[in-house]
């Protein structure tokens, strides 16, 4: 198992207009990625800072995980992204160590990246996402 990076910090927002607007005003930066990601449930905007991205996630309806979180808690810290070199063996040592994955084996996520998420109650109530990017 290898972290190489803060790959992403993921904020569930009502409105994603709004929130890139927000950022824009607030802070000067704008998205470098902007897609719905069907799969997920969500539209999603990638706002560069340094080697990291901020993630601002809005959901395509309640019926799906940010949906759902946003009811319950509404905007807020969605969860956090790490990349590793390979997602395959990051998965394979996670359930060797009895680690409760919400995926087992990865999917496409934004940008075409392989992801998988980890269960938020395996540690300290965060959401964990594991990304592969192609380079
Ligand atoms: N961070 C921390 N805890 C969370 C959480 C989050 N983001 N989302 C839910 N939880 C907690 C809930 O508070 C709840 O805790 P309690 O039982 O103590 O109340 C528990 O997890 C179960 O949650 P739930 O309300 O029943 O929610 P769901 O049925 O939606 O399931 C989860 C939760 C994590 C399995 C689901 O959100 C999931 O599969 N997430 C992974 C996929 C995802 O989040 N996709 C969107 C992002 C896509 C991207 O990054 O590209
Ligand atoms: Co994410």
């Amino acid at each position: 198992m290898k972290l190489l990076n803060l790959d992403h910090v993921a904020i569930a927002v009502a409105d994603l207009d709004d929130a890139v607007a927000e950022y824009a005003r607030q802070y000067g930066v704008a998205p470098l990625y902007r897609e719905v990601v069907a799969e997920q449930g969500v539209e999603e905007a990638m706002i560069p800072v340094g080697g990291s991205f901020v993630q601002l996630l809005q959901p395509l309806s309640e019926e799906t995980p940010v949906g759902r979180f946003l009811v319950k808690n509404g905007p807020g810290l969605h969860h956090v992204a790490y990349a590793v070199p390979s997602i395959g063996d990051a998965l394979a040592h996670l359930k060797e160590e009895g680690v409760r994955l919400i995926d087992e084996s990865p999917r496409i996520g934004g940008r075409g990246a392989r992801i998988a998420f980890v269960h938020p109650k395996e540690l300290a109530g965060t959401l964990i996402e594991l990304v592969e990017l192609d380079e």
